[in-house]
């Protein structure tokens, strides 16, 4: 229970709760104290060193500082004396005098503006600082500015870099008047290891750190010069930040981070400066159909001139040709001739539409999305194991554990708000353990870094359980409470010793041991992972290891435990509750089960459902390149580019009949389309997204889109209306009503109630309950509420090193681009500071290839060859090469394997054979 305090404020008697500050206790009633180096938003500490917001205590000398001063039992606060507002207008006058006016201001209206107006100050009584002491511009950093003529020395932006964001890049250096924030060791901000998350910016009251984009030449802007704001949530991760848009004639000016669930106002650089691939001229803007007379279809089109392949046609025109193309090929070679891939950066209505357009459309169930090359093994152990594929927990309940283990993420950099929370957990004291092949950023902070061999997880995982059983360290009751097969699991396991697998995994016994122990040993720990984990060939076994872990030491389904892989797409949680995806209906309903068919028969109004499980992503490619489907329709998914064995893909999509593919812009995938229909990017349209931690949140239309580019799901409509269905869908309000027909997780979510509570956490009980952030404290969705041990064994790769290809290809993201780069190339700052197709190697095995840091090298798989430049990076293994697939020039899949793992049906892309040379060397042979 906490304790209450009862005070006098302002002549009233209050109560607060200990702990609280006068300032939160008078703001939370509606008294508006000045603030200047407060900033009252999760994660920042009040510093108390401006004295904006002194208020007078009886019985005290001086004036306190009201954002660092606890009130006690019978103290009498007065918040507006007289000697109070003298003191905090001269505070504001001695800070005024050192700013430009305000006519010259770098942010007109500023926070420390505001607040001057409110302490009804306009200018300085006092002399300005010497000319010479006033700090110069950089403007070295694409995407923002300093001006430190306007610093306040508040310290808000060094309390942003390394206590909310944990960066730790800014910090205060000089003495006294002279103290100036500076970037590392006083680099300018451009060259130093700043990652561009802006929080700085964002917490800056005074216009000394700002947005480019709000400035012009002259350093001069107005942070509230805009047309309208609207709230959103950010299109690109499974984080989910909410967002507030900035709009100036009709284009994004500025975004900021809000307070939504998962972000608590924070952004990453991609969140807040990565918007503007909206308003890049390579958008489509109407739809365009594939020439009579155009070349034959390869990935030779030019975005910027399409014309020699494609013509713009009407929409009349483009649908007509759409459905028909589909239609025809339905009615001669039957329904399986057509197959989908929808989208998991559209809504979840969008995906709804899609997977039913598939189903009702064409009879069958071959409709997948990205999810099948992401966390599709992840969810087949999850579904298996624990009964349900979504996360056991909320990222944000890292705040509760006291370890937690990473394994096969890199949140730095593809989950950057995420990891600010998981940086913060090991500040105050949580253990982090990791385990990567690759030292990622995040080992900097980790207690326990495990940089084992690349696909040995089961190994490793299995080393770590064989000491809880074997040192009893595993949680006797747990186990019998909400578990079966420990039996069978823990004899399996007797043979994994640390000893054995340490050859394997490359990872000491004694590590192993205590890593264990750590582990077993916490009260409270969670299990974080992602695709260095789920892209094998034995995803499905790392997955279900990582499960077992948990359930051995009985970390689920209280606060601080939990199963969490953490999603990509913004919408890929989204997307598959809503049922695009082979083998389920909506809400993971299983297609085989006849009871489920009944009720989409009811509700989709008589339509026959197939009873079998449909093809996946890489199955349906197969497929395709057999001639077996001979139409496609893709929406929002780049496979020309994401699929691995690429060229394998291309040369599919080039057979096809009849492709249609709705994007944004014309990607690698469109360059094979007969039609290409153009939509809405995300913060064009509205609907509800669902990300990593199970919140489900409304995107709000923040823009209109260009040209006559229209909504995902009005499109789909249209198309379902023109191959026969009676589709009468207006507002994605009505087909979220239809989801919630047949989606139990949807229960007590009403459109309604997510435009006013901007976010809901599904399971929720009821209209007031916010959501559970933790499930499964009572048993498990499987047969008699038990979750199970499956036993996982060593699996090599598909591909290993041999003497033509001795190393050792992964491949994965970088934090300034998306995917297949459709979008992040596209956007300004963001190609700004990654502009160039890269690759990592070890120091010592680019002096062996003769290749200078910045060089080109070659690189060969059984499948292909790429060139491309090669950073030197520590971080990766001497036998190993990682390669991010962004980018078209030098394309990652063009490399990987296509072998799949049996049950989720994923393809390895984080482990190939490959050739690394020295293309001036090849060339001289
Ligand atoms: N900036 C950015 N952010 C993104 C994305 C993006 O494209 N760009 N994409 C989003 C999507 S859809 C996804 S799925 C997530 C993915 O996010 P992550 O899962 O973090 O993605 P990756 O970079 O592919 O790989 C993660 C880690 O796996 C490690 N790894 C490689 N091989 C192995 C292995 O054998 N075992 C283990 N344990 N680890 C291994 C790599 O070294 C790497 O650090 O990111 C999302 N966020
Ligand atoms: N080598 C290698 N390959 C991989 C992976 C890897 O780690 N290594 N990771 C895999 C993983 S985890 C994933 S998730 C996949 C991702 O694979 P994809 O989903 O194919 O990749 P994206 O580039 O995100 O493609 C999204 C497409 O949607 C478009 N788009 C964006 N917004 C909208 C919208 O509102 N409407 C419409 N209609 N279109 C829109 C974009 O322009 C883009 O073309 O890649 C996989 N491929
Ligand atoms: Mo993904």
């Amino acid at each position: 229970m906490s304790e209450t305090i009862r005070f006098t404020l302002d002549g009233e008697q209050v109560e607060a709760e200990k702990g609280m500050t006068i300032w939160e206790v008078a703001n939370g009633r509606g008294l508006k104290i000045p603030h200047l180096c407060h900033k009252p938003q999760p994660g920042y500490r009040p510093d108390g060193n401006c004295r904006a917001c002194m208020v007078e205590i009886e019985g005290e000398r001086t004036l306190a500082a009201s954002c660092i001063r606890e009130p006690q039992e019978g103290m009498v606060v007065k918040s507006a004396s007289a000697r109070a507002e003298t003191a905090r207008k001269m505070v504001m006058e001695l800070l005024l005098a050192d700013q430009p006016e305000r006519e010259a201001a770098h942010d007109k209206s500023s926070h420390l503006w505001d607040m001057a107006e409110e302490n009804g100050v306009s200018e300085s009584r006092f002399p300005t600082v010497e000319p010479e002491r006033i700090p110069l511009l950089d403007d070295s950093h694409i995407a923002m500015r300093v001006n430190l003529d306007a610093c306040i020395q508040c310290g808000l932006c060094v309390r942003a870099c390394r206590e909310v964001q944990v960066n730790d890049v800014i910090g205060m250096s000089g003495r006294g008047h002279d103290a100036y924030p500076t970037f590392d060791l006083a680099d300018p901000m451009g060259e130093s290891s700043c990652v561009a998350c802006g929080e700085c910016v964002q917490a800056c009251p005074t216009g000394a750190l700002m947005p480019a984009t709000v400035l012009d030449d002259n350093q001069q802007g107005d942070s509230k010069d805009f047309d309208s704001e609207q709230q959103s949530v950010c299109p690109f991760c499974g984080v989910g930040c909410q967002v507030s848009v900035k709009i100036k004639d009709g284009k994004v000016k500025s975004v900021e981070g809000i307070n939504g669930p998962a972000n608590e106002g924070r952004l990453c650089v991609k969140g807040r400066f990565g918007f503007d691939y909206i308003h890049h001229p390579h958008r489509l803007t109407k739809p365009l159909i594939r020439r009579e007379d155009a070349p034959e279809k390869g990935l030779n089109v030019d975005p910027s001139n399409p014309w020699t392949h494609f013509r713009e046609a009407t929409w009349e025109e483009a649908l007509d040709k759409a459905a028909h193309g589909l239609q025809d090929l339905r009615s001669y070679y039957g329904g399986q001739s057509v197959a989908g891939f929808g989208s998991a950066k559209c809504t979840n209505e969008e995906a709804y539409l899609f997977q039913k357009f598939i189903r009702q459309g064409f009879g069958h169930n071959n409709v997948d999305h990205c999810t099948r090359l992401c966390h599709a093994s992840s969810v087949s152990a999850l579904m298996e194991n624990v009964g349900s594929g979504a996360v056991t927990a909320t990222f944000n309940e890292i705040e509760n554990a006291d370890v937690a283990i990473v394994i096969g993420s890199n949140p730095t950099e593809n989950h950057p708000v995420a990891a600010t929370y998981f940086k913060q957990f090991t500040k105050r004291g949580g253990e982090l353990i990791i385990m990567d092949p690759r030292g990622t950023a995040m080992k900097r902070h980790a207690k326990h870094m495990l940089q084992f061999r690349p696909g040995t997880d089961v190994s490793l995982l299995n080393a770590i359980m064989n000491v809880i059983v074997e040192e009893k360290l595993y949680d006797r009751q747990y186990i019998e409470g909400f578990t079966e097969g420990f039996f069978e699991f823990r004899d399996h396991i007797r043979a994994f010793t640390p000893e054995r697998m340490s050859e394997l995994c490359g990872i000491a016994p004694e590590v192993i041991r205590e890593v264990a122990r750590t582990f077993a040993g916490a009260q409270r720990a969670m299990i974080f992972w992602g695709m260095g984990v789920s892209q094998h060939i034995h995803g499905t076994d790392n997955a279900r290891c990582l499960i077992s872990l948990a359930l051995l030491c009985g970390h689920v389904g209280r606060p601080g435990t939990g199963l969490h892989p953490l999603r990509g797409q913004n919408n890929v949680q989204g997307a598959s509750d809503a049922g695009l995806i082979p083998q389920f209906m909506p809400d993971y309903q299983s297609v085989t089960d006849p009871e489920v068919r009944s009720l989409f028969r009811h509700i989709w109004k008589g339509t026959d459902l197939l009873d079998q499980p449909g093809l996946t992503v890489v199955e349906i490619m197969d497929r395709v390149y057999r001639g077996e489907i001979k139409g496609m329709y893709i929406l929002g998914e780049n496979p020309a580019m994401s699929d691995p064995d690429v060229e394998h893909a291309r040369r599919a999509l080039a057979q096809l009949d009849h492709l249609v593919v709705q994007d944004i812009f014309l990607t690698e995938t469109a360059n094979f389309a007969d039609v290409i229909l153009p939509a809405s990017a995300l913060p064009e349209k509205s609907g509800t997204v669902t990300n990593t931690n199970r919140q489900v949140q409304v995107a709000r239309k923040v823009v209109d889109a260009p040209g006559e580019a229209r909504e995902d799901w009005e499109i789909l409509v249209a198309l379902a209306r023109r191959i026969g269905l009676d589709w009468d869908y207006d507002d994605p309000r009505e087909v979220f009503d239809e989801m919630k027909m047949s989606m139990r997780s949807l229960h007590h979510i009403t459109w309604k109630r997510l435009e006013r509570d901007s976010a809901v956490t599904y399971p929720t009980f009821g209209p007031d309950d916010p959501g559970q952030s933790v499930v499964f404290a009572d048993g498990f969705p499987r047969r008699a509420g038990r979750a199970k041990f499956t036993p996982a064994r060593v699996t090599p790769p598909a591909e290993v090193p041999d003497e033509s290809f001795p190393m050792i290809l992964t491949t994965g993201r970088q934090l300034e681009h998306w995917h297949t780069g459709s979008m992040t190339r596209r956007a300004t700052v963001l190609d700004a500071v990654e502009p160039e197709a890269n690759c990592s190697l070890h120091p010592s095995t680019l002096r062996k290839l003769g290749v200078e840091p910045g060089g080109l090298v070659r690189l060969t798989t059984r499948r292909g060859a790429v060139e491309v430049m090669a950073r030197a990076d520590r971080a990766v293994a001497p036998d190993m090469v990682f390669l991010p697939f962004a980018y078209v020039e030098a394309a990652a899949n063009i490399l990987t394997n296509p072998a799949l793992d049996p049950f989720g049906k994923i393809p390895e892309f984080k482990y190939s054979a490959v050739r690394v040379e020295n293309p001036e060397q090849v060339a001289a042979e």
